[in-house]
């Protein structure tokens, strides 16, 4: 086991009474409630969370750890939205830093994929009224036509609400449409706090979380898949961090088509809350936790190690997270402008070993999880050059 077992937590005589029954509840799989969460997010430490959130962990996936061969592509950083954590947007007034693709320049990038084997594209950028419901229809036919078997992870409520809104069509006809054009998931992103009081202050005018929640659930009605994203570590307090996450199992309760949770931290360069500091390592890894505690009806946590950087994202297999996205390639700006990796690009050898050496077992998945390679013992070619301790002649 990677971190002190739930037995020690159990008998820990120092931890209050309250704490102590919060951690027979997940030991006994009776779910937490906001009260629950809210004094786990307030009083519990960084061990207690560790040892409950890896048993849940374990007991739903084992030491399996998964990732995927991915690109992303972001059609513009320009968007008419002024998110205030927003590092990545050009803004319209200052568009001529931007870039905008046309349907062509973004299926050249497609296209530099066509001898690698990437199994998804991830495709989210800015909103732009260029950027319409007949523009992404055609293009994710195109993609399609052109690579059948490459999984399309495109937009979020935050373009879908702005698109359909200037067809004058409703969310279902658009979600149709897309589901009909090709788009096979949704990505996480646009959900940052749904809560009204935070949403106002930095979300810059855009879909708000209740029009968030309903995209989703009607992709899921379709018989969709999607992801959830939460990004904290701004102006938010502990209790908006639960009714989004309430929010969350509440949908899931409702239709089952959320696969994973993905807890954004905020990074603070060139953006409207730079004053802000960021939250430490052991608050990112506590709010992993939570996130794997409170997610009772979510089968997987990922940590998206672009943003939180390669160290701490093995950290939080430790802490709740089964899942690292993902080689990518170099290919997405939204962490570079804000502080994360500079260059986002982990070859899959990389990837394994980051795994492996924190003694998990990387499985190569699609985006639907399903598996397509156990990784456990393959032997890469530069693995001849070192291979560890056990390699050295005994005398
Ligand atoms: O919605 C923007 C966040 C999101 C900052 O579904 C920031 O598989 C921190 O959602 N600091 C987009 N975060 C990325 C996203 C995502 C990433 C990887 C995988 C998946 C998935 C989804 O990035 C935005 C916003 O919440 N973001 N700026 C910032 N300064
Ligand atoms: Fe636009 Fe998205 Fe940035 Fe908000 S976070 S300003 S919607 S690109």
């Amino acid at each position: 086991m990677h971190t002190p077992s739930v037995a020690m937590v159990l008998r820990d005589p120092t931890l209050s009474p309250h704490l102590r029954a919060a951690a027979r509840k997940i030991y006994d799989g009776v779910r937490l409630t906001p009260a629950d969460g809210l004094l786990l997010y307030e009083e519990a430490p960084l061990g207690y969370l560790g040892a409950l959130a890896n048993y849940v962990r374990e007991q739903k996936h084992g030491d399996r750890t998964y990732f995927n061969r991915n690109f992303h592509v972001e059609p513009t950083n320009v968007c008419l939205y002024t998110c205030s954590f927003c590092s990545y947007s050009r803004r319209m007034k200052k568009r001529e830093d931007g870039w905008e693709y046309s349907l062509e320049d973004i299926m050249d990038i497609v296209k530099k994929y066509d001898d690698t084997l990437v199994t998804e594209v991830h495709i989210v950028g800015g909103v732009l009224p260029q950027y319409d419901v007949p523009f992404y229809t055609e293009l994710f036919q195109r993609i399609k036509a052109h690579r059948p078997e490459l999984h399309i992870k495109a937009l979020t409520p935050v373009e879908y609400h702005y698109i359909f809104k200037k067809a004058k069509i409703s969310y279902e006809e658009g979600m149709r449409l897309m589901k009909e054009a090709g788009l096979d998931s949704m990505p996480g992103g646009g959900a940052e706090i749904f809560a009204d009081e935070i949403r106002d202050q930095i979300a810059g005018g855009k879909c708000s979380g209740e029009q968030w929640l309903r995209i989703h659930e009607i992709w899921h009605e379709l018989g969709m898949r999607s992801n959830a994203t939460m990004l904290y570590g701004h102006i938010e307090n502990y209790g908006h961090r639960i009714d989004h996450l309430e929010k969350l199992r509440a949908l899931q309760d409702k239709t089952g088509g959320f696969q994973t949770y993905i807890p954004l931290k905020f990074r603070n360069e060139n953006n409207e809350l730079s004053h802000l500091p960021e939250t430490t390592v052991v608050e990112d890894l506590r709010n992993y936790a939570i996130g794997r505690l409170y997610l009772d009806n979510f089968d997987h946590v990922k940590a998206y190690w672009p943003m939180i950087g390669r160290t701490t994202a093995q950290l939080s297999l430790a802490f709740g997270v089964d899942d690292l996205d993902g080689t990518i390639d170099d290919t997405t700006r939204i962490y570079s402008m804000a502080g994360g990796e500079q260059h986002p690009a982990m070859s899959t050898e990389d990837l394994v070993k980051m795994i492996r050496s924190v003694g998990r077992q990387p499985i190569e998945r699609d985006t639907l999880y399903g598996v397509l390679k156990d990784f456990t013992d393959v032997g890469f070619a530069s693995d001849k050059e070192y291979r560890g301790y056990t390699a050295l002649p005994v005398v």
